[in-house]
């Protein structure tokens, strides 16, 4: 690998046909993660406290982490005040446009009728969906203000017709909220906003507060803490609440070649670079010369020098890398063993290479599909696996909101066809009472034929 000199933001090289199978593995590691213990006995007490003393601890937590002194209640009821979500038109309009993108394409995800299947003549199995009663979603605060979030979370929530959407953000220093994030709840009909972050707010709609209301379901993205009290809290029995997935960095893979724009590129990597320092982003380059290398190198240096957030690209990029290969075919293998969080397809016929894809959380096809579109705006959901999770998660979907229930249903025909096969398993399995449910019914059956 090529050194990085420091003053320049660039992602160090890496050449295919130069580096073994295990260096490059270890190059696209993602950058580690504190340690899961140290971490769990930070937030085990704060998620003690909550379960125990409920709104006063929880509020002793905000004025504490968020310096939200002044916050008296921590919650938000519905109907929220039309002052707390006033807002630039140009803002209203942009996000009333998203979330009728996003509304559609979850709306789409909708199972009209349940599934159904004659396994044998008289016997009717089906499978329909229910929405989840009562979901908690979680907006992180932190560097950048994600009304967004709120829009991925709580739309499918709302189309899936959940009765309860809980919102929780951390508030300002001044104890208020964003009012994107109400107008946001507004709009998705959400009962009820947390004015509270981190462990603590997780914990509170996992358990309930006084004034929280108790979820089923936890769902959000957040930092290590956030990620480590979902944890926590969906394998206590105690709260009885699931989650959607382990959340970690935010991370973006560019598969680009020689047609590719350098600046579009660039841009791309960086926009998933300012997420914050410990976001990862990777090029694969598919038959670079030295020179498209270079420009892409140079639109990378020169773009990121122009952001606000310059020095949270510093931290990013300097963990994050270029793979050189020769075929598409050696980029997606790459590609699909990272699993990337978000993959972006800037290369001739990137529609057809879909096809290759195995492990992504979404994918972003052609150089006029940037992923901030999806981001925000086109539709998809911006809730993704990250850390290689998309190997075994799928994003935050419609099915993210709604159990699945089946039923079966059986004539007397249907029973008398398969009831042969039950009984001779529960003889297997030695459960008498299990094969006589069966016998029982077939002799009454035969009982009166005659
Ligand atoms: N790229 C982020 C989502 C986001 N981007 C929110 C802007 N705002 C993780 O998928
Ligand atoms: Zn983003």
């Amino acid at each position: 690998p090529k050194e990085a000199t420091p003053e320049r933001i660039t992602m160090k090289t890496y050449d295919l046909s130069k580096v073994s199978e295990e260096e490059l593995d270890k190059a696209l590691k993602r950058p580690s993660q504190n340690s899961a213990d140290a971490i769990m006995t930070i937030i085990k007490p704060i998620i003690d406290d909550v379960r125990r003393d409920g709104d006063k601890a929880l509020l002793a937590y905000t004025h504490k982490f968020d310096r939200a002194t002044s916050l008296t209640s921590p919650v938000l009821r519905a109907p929220f005040p039309e002052h707390l979500m006033q807002l630039p038109q140009e803002t209203v309009d942009a996000i009333d446009i998203s979330f009728e993108n996003i509304r559609k394409f979850h709306a789409a995800q909708k199972e009209d009728k349940p599934l159904q299947v004659e396994t044998m003549p008289g016997i009717i199995c089906s499978r329909f969906s229910r929405p989840i009663e009562a979901v908690g979603l979680y907006v992180p605060g932190g560097t950048a203000v994600l009304p967004s979030t709120a829009l991925m979370l709580g739309v499918p929530a709302m189309v899936a017709g959940c009765q309860k959407i809980v919102l929780a953000s951390p508030p300002r220093p001044d104890g208020s909220i964003t009012p994107e994030i109400v107008y946001v709840a507004h709009k998705v009909g959400a009962e009820s906003i947390v004015l509270a972050g981190g462990a603590q707010a997780v914990a509170a709609m996992a358990y309930g507060t006084e004034s929280v209301t108790k979820v089923d379901k936890i769902l959000g993205p957040g930092n290590q803490f956030v990620t480590a009290a979902k944890m926590y809290v969906s394998n206590d029995t105690n709260a009885g609440v699931s989650i959607d997935m382990p959340a970690g960095p935010s991370e973006v893979l560019v598969v680009a070649d020689k047609d590719a724009n350098p600046a579009f590129v660039a841009s791309d990597l960086l926009s998933q670079a300012e997420h914050g320092v410990d976001s990862q982003v990777v090029l694969i380059g598919v038959d670079l010369s030295g020179a498209q290398l270079a420009a892409i190198e140079d639109e990378v240096h020169r773009q990121a020098m122009e952001l606000p957030r310059v020095d949270i690209v510093r931290g990013s990029i300097a963990h994050s890398l270029t793979v050189l290969v020769k075929t598409v075919d050696e980029a997606m293998r790459i590609s699909n063993r990272y699993a990337p969080e978000h993959l972006i397809l800037q290369v001739r016929d990137a529609e057809g290479v879909v096809e290759q894809v195995m492990n992504a959380g979404s994918v972003f096809i052609g150089e006029w599909t940037p992923e901030s579109v999806g981001d925000y705006s086109a539709g998809v959901n911006h809730s993704l696996p990250t850390y290689g999770y998309a190997k075994q998660y799928s994003g935050v979907n419609l099915a993210s909101f709604v159990k699945h229930i089946t039923s079966s249903h059986l004539t007397a025909e249907g029973l008398r066809n398969v009831g042969g096969a039950v009984m001779q398993l529960a003889q297997v399995e030695e459960l008498e009472a299990h094969r006589r449910a069966v016998s029982i019914r077939l002799e009454y059956m035969d009982a009166q034929k005659q």
